[in-house]
């Protein structure tokens, strides 16, 4: 009885978990051939759903001899690009993007973001920044009303390592909620990022304004930069259960 359980359950979570991929697919797939032209260069975000995006840009690259530059936004999007086989660029190089194509953990419905799940938030919103359009790409899961209904994991924020505790205390006074550092998760160490900073993930009580949110702890010493990314996206394509995308501009 046990066994036949424990098999219903796993495969009732499989196809969720095929439900899922199959809808960063499809939101992936089509923000590439909705945004994507010839002589791009182009930000390449972090994350699970970012993969299907370059997949899908490596075939374009390859079947419409596209060409293109894409900058990375951590290590993960900087293997994903070489292993690609697509020209890898840099903001030295490239300071100007024409798109930048992206994951989020969650997206409300002004198009304000929380990212920073992987900790890739400084180098996302830099090169989000630099890019003319900023497209979000994500699963159903990621899509709410307001920030937190889906996410309950707070506000990635990327901190010197001296300044970690410092700025966590004066977060909570400021801004209320808890702080807290992200440990790795054998609990062996703090997780330190791509650029060797510490994350603090910030679950906040009462929000009214993220804008003047993100700008109170960017202004804290030692914060290098917040999951908040607030007025930059242009569209999101959000991949449904059913196989089809919702757009959001
Ligand atoms: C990055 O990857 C993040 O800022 C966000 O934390 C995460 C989204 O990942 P996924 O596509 O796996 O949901 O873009």
């Amino acid at each position: 009885h046990y066994k036949q359980t424990f098999e219903l359950y796993s495969r009732l979570f499989s196809i969720n978990m095929n439900q899922v991929e199959e809808s960063k697919k499809a939101a992936a797939y089509k923000a590439v051939d909705n945004h994507v032209c010839d002589n791009y260069s182009i930000g390449i975000g972090s994350g699970s759903t970012i993969v299907y995006a370059v997949e899908r840009l490596a075939e374009r690259v390859r079947k419409e001899g596209l060409k293109v530059v894409c900058v990375p936004t951590s290590f993960q999007a900087r293997q994903l690009i070489i292993t690609n086989g697509l020209t890898l660029s840099d903001l030295e190089r490239t300071p100007e993007l024409d798109v930048a194509i992206d994951g989020a953990d969650e997206v409300d419905e002004n198009l304000t973001l929380i990212k920073g799940g992987g900790g890739c938030q400084t180098q996302e919103k830099i090169v989000a920044s630099a890019a003319k359009c900023f497209i979000v790409v994500a699963d159903y899961r990621k899509d709410s009303r307001s920030l937190g209904e889906q996410w309950a994991r707070g506000v990635p924020i990327e901190v010197l390592p001296l300044a970690y505790a410092s700025v966590a205390r004066k977060l909570q006074k400021m801004l209320g909620g808890k702080a807290e550092l992200r440990m790795a998760k054998n609990k062996a160490g703090p997780v330190v990022t791509d650029n060797g900073g510490f994350v603090i993930d910030w679950v906040w009580e009462k929000v009214g304004d993220w804008q003047q949110t993100n700008t109170q702890i960017k202004m804290i010493p030692g914060v290098v930069e917040t999951g908040l990314f607030v007025g930059m996206t242009y569209k999101a394509y959000f991949g449904n259960a059913d196989g089809t995308v919702s757009e959001r501009q």
